[in-house]
């Protein structure tokens, strides 16, 4: 299992959060998700064999938020 710690820009609320927590929690590999507003990341423990970070970042993107690191 790997930690991975993503920097998003666009989250305003909680609605975005939770919309990014969701989409997440929904993905295969994804063993833990904490997404927080203050500041605005998202931790993710994952497994590599099933998922890399490109396609979570990828999700992240495609839910409507940006990337910083
Ligand atoms: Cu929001």
């Amino acid at each position: 299992m790997q930690t991975v710690t993503i920097i998003i820009k666009g989250m305003t609320c909680m609605g975005c959060v939770n919309s990014i927590k969701a989409v997440l929690k929904n993905l295969s590999g994804i063993a833990q998700v904490e997404v927080t507003l203050q500041p605005a990341q998202a931790t993710i423990q994952y497994d590599s064999n099933n998922i890399n970070i490109d396609q979570i970042k990828e999700a992240i993107v495609d839910t409507g938020f940006e990337i910083v690191n």
